[in-house]
């Protein structure tokens, strides 16, 4: 098979654990539900729960468990984190993925309640799917609480929307943003992968720094195509983050200087990637192919 034709499978496999994973649209209480599947569907890229996949399949050739439950938990925060970004009172944003946001198509309360409910089923689905193991179902929530919490994720946002209203961050500053609001979520699908795998401790550590080297090239490919792309290419609104005059890797270091450093990023994760056991060659492909756009 080809990259294309893997990623495929891959994808589609996702997504037949969404459909599974996620409660029913005509469960009480419908429109919530009907909410929770609108953000969950819609043609997202899917590249969180392919990595979870993928670095699961590098260790052995009988994993420790199935990584596709992990996958969809990762995909649930994933998605609760745009649902909640999107909102008016974050970036205020009318389209994600080509179709209106979540409180456009519903309305802010529901979005509101749709993103927490991700965000609660994400650590259900791990607690429920890998009771059979304990210490794994422990350590797969551990990895996705911290990627998801205050330190990371949720801590950048607020550094995120703190800086535009006290004006640009630095580069520091701006790195720390992202690495905690794009790159903690990437390190964490490739460790709880590799945790589904049995990989062992030396490779959890390179996985989390090709995740961390990924997420930031993943940060500056996206503000470069913020900065070059239109909104019908991109699903979402283009040029925002210049017209909310947000500190981007753009806007920061100046475009050339943004595709020399995505390119060394990338180079890196690549080369972390790639020295991993099994199909590695996969994730190293897949990370040169979501960061090509812009090269
Ligand atoms: C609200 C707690 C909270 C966090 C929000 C994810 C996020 C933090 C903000 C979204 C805006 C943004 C530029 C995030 C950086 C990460 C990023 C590029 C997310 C989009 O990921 P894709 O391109 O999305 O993988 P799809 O639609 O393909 O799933």
């Amino acid at each position: 098979m080809d990259l294309s034709e893997e990623l495929r499978a891959r994808v589609a496999r996702v997504e037949g654990g969404i459909e599974r994973l996620l409660p029913g649209a005509g469960e009480p209480s419908p429109r919530l539900h009907t909410a929770m599947r609108y953000a969950m569907q819609g043609g997202g890229k899917r590249l969180r729960p392919v990595m979870v996949l993928s670095a699961a399949r590098l260790f052995r050739e009988h994993p420790r468990a199935d990584a596709l439950a992990a996958a969809v938990a990762v995909e649930c925060v994933h998605a609760y984190s745009l649902v909640h970004d999107d909102l008016p009172c974050m970036d205020n944003d009318d389209l994600r993925r080509g179709r209106p946001t979540a409180h456009r198509a519903f309305d802010e309360a529901t979005a509101l309640l749709a993103g927490d409910a991700l965000l609660t089923l994400a650590f259900e689905i791990l607690a429920d799917s890998y009771r059979g193991d304990p210490a794994l179902a422990s350590a797969l929530t551990l990895e996705l609480a911290r990627a998801a919490g205050s330190r990371r994720l949720i801590g950048g946002q607020m550094e995120d929307l703190l800086a535009e209203r006290t004006g640009a961050p630095g580069p520091l500053g701006l790195e720390y943003i992202h690495l905690s609001k794009t790159a903690a979520m990437i390190e964490a699908s490739l460790v709880m992968g590799g945790l589904c795998g049995g990989a062992p401790e030396e490779a959890l550590v390179r996985l989390r720094s090709g995740g961390r080297e990924l997420g930031l090239a993943f940060q500056i490919v996206d503000d470069i195509l913020d900065a070059t792309s239109d909104t019908q290419t991109l699903g979402k609104t283009a040029g925002k983050d210049a017209r909310a005059g947000k500190a981007t890797y753009v806007s920061v270091h100046g475009i050339e200087a943004a595709r020399r450093l995505a390119r060394e990023r990338s180079d890196s994760a690549v080369e972390l990637l790639s020295s991993l056991p099994g199909d590695g060659g996969f994730l190293a492909a897949l990370a040169q192919n979501m960061l090509g756009r812009v090269r």
